[in-house]
């Protein structure tokens, strides 16, 4: 966890305080992930879809070098708009704080906020993970090392499909991130239904994911991350053929560009976006728009069963 000075939002510090369901949202993904202007729009839209589902949103980023836990609309413009906002890992965070930065949050610099927050629930879009060529690159996501000491829910569409999934699934099995299905046994694809992977474990309901949270907390099972996989139906997938011919050039593309290190995900995502003409981001705003929903209602969950 992070040992960093946290500002919180007045509405989610207040929800806190009085212990109601509050759902953690990256950063990343509005600046890096989303192509500008649909970006800020997507943003407000997903802190949204959480109120929907009764639960307060947190969007966590770095304005001028202070973390927020809950940014006001103001925050969020700017991170969605502004020129030089850094994406920011765990790693960063210091560094960013120390120059004033202005900054988004990924996955693992989310989590790791949210649960020194007290928060217990982070929905996002897809994880990062083991990128394709891992075994000469090393290009592995800080998302993976983050979620195997950070106690927190994610709840995701699986990993990107950018990604060498099935390395991914290896690797949280190796550092004991726990995986389950919400009402299936294979792992989502994110813009894809079906990454082809079996996983252990599915449930059900919200409840049964509250459930499971608090056994976990009964067994002192306090250092990792639990993932929760809600896959796109199977009729609001991508054209799974269209993916794949669009994942073979994206990569090529990359090759010939010369991109690497934390550049490499957001310039698949961009050429994705653009090589199907918009049809991959109205995708990506459903998986996220859902996730948020589940999120929330895990977290209503949670906060009942507490009393
Ligand atoms: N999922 C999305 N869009 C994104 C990301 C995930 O749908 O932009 C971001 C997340 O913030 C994730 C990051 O943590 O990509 C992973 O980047 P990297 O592979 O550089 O660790
Ligand atoms: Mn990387």
């Amino acid at each position: 966890m992070t040992d960093f000075h946290l500002r919180y939002g007045t509405e989610v510090a207040r929800a806190l305080r009085e212990h109601r369901p509050v759902v953690a949202l990256e950063s990343t993904i509005v600046s890096h992930g989303l192509p500008r202007p649909d970006n800020l729009r997507v943003a407000r839209q997903i802190e949204q879809a959480v109120r929907d589902a009764g639960a307060v949103p947190a969007t966590i980023g770095m304005v001028a070098g202070e973390l927020v836990v809950g940014l006001d609309d103001a925050e969020l413009t700017r991170l969605a708009t502004a020129d030089g906002v850094t994406k920011l890992s765990v790693r960063d965070l210091a560094v960013a704080a120390a120059a004033g930065a202005d900054g988004a949050t990924t996955v693992a610099a989310t989590s790791a906020v949210a649960a020194t927050a007290g928060i217990g629930v982070f929905a996002t879009g897809g994880l990062g993970g083991v990128h394709r060529e891992a075994a000469q690159t090393f290009d592995e996501s800080a998302d993976l090392v983050t979620l195997a000491r950070t106690p927190i829910a994610v709840v995701c569409a699986g990993v990107k499909s950018i990604l060498d999934v099935g390395a991914t699934l290896e690797r949280l099995e190796t550092l004991g991130v726990a995986v389950v299905g919400y009402r299936t046994r294979r792992f989502p694809g994110f813009f894809i239904t079906d990454s082809g992977f079996d996983l252990d474990w599915s449930l059900d309901s919200p409840e049964q994911i509250a459930a499971a949270l608090a056994a976990r907390v009964q067994h002192g099972v306090h250092h990792g991350g639990l993932i929760i996989a809600n896959p796109l139906p199977t009729d609001e997938q991508l054209d799974p053929g269209l993916h794949d011919r669009t994942l073979v050039e994206g990569l090529a593309l990359l090759e010939r560009d010369g991109v690497t290190g934390k550049g490499v995900t957001p310039y698949l995502l961009s050429h994705f976006h653009s090589a199907t003409e918009g049809a991959s981001l109205a995708v990506n705003v459903r998986i996220i728009l859902r996730n948020a929903d589940l999120a929330a209602r895990i977290a209503v969950a949670a906060a009942d069963r507490r009393g």
